[in-house]
């Protein structure tokens, strides 16, 4: 997995160098369309800063932590699924199958989905 901000892939889109559809940012995140989606809307909400996971958060990012889960309804409202609902996820370590190195939650929604998740 990646650890490093130099090659990582989010903080590539992060820094403008990979295009992305992005759907929000601010001055601490940033959410774009998930290039590979699980459902009808699915956008990745993921800090500016490289942290890799939970694990990864200090006190310090206490305000990063909160304008993630401020953007969720943000970007359910760009996207319209404010009323329908939605899912926010993050998957953090192998059981999870966290494939990128750098925390994000997945939005999705536009459809009913089922739960649990295996
Ligand atoms: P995961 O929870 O770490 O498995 O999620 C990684 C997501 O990042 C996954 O849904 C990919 O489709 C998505 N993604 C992307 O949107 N753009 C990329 O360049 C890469 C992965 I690499």
């Amino acid at each position: 997995m990646e650890h490093n901000s130099e090659t990582c892939i989010f903080c590539k889109i992060v820094r403008g160098e990979i295009p992305a559809d992005i759907i929000y940012q601010d001055d601490l995140v940033m959410a774009f369309r998930d290039i590979q989606p699980a459902a009808p809307e699915h956008v990745l909400i993921i800090p500016r800063k490289h942290i890799a996971s939970f694990e990864e958060f200090s006190g310090e990012d206490v305000e990063v932590a909160a304008r993630i889960m401020l953007a969720a309804p943000k970007v359910a409202g760009k996207l319209g699924i404010t009323e329908t609902g939605y899912r926010f996820v993050f998957n953090d370590g192998p059981d999870a199958l966290q494939s990128v190195g750098h925390i994000h939650g997945h939005l999705i929604g536009g459809t009913r989905m089922g739960w649990p998740p295996f």
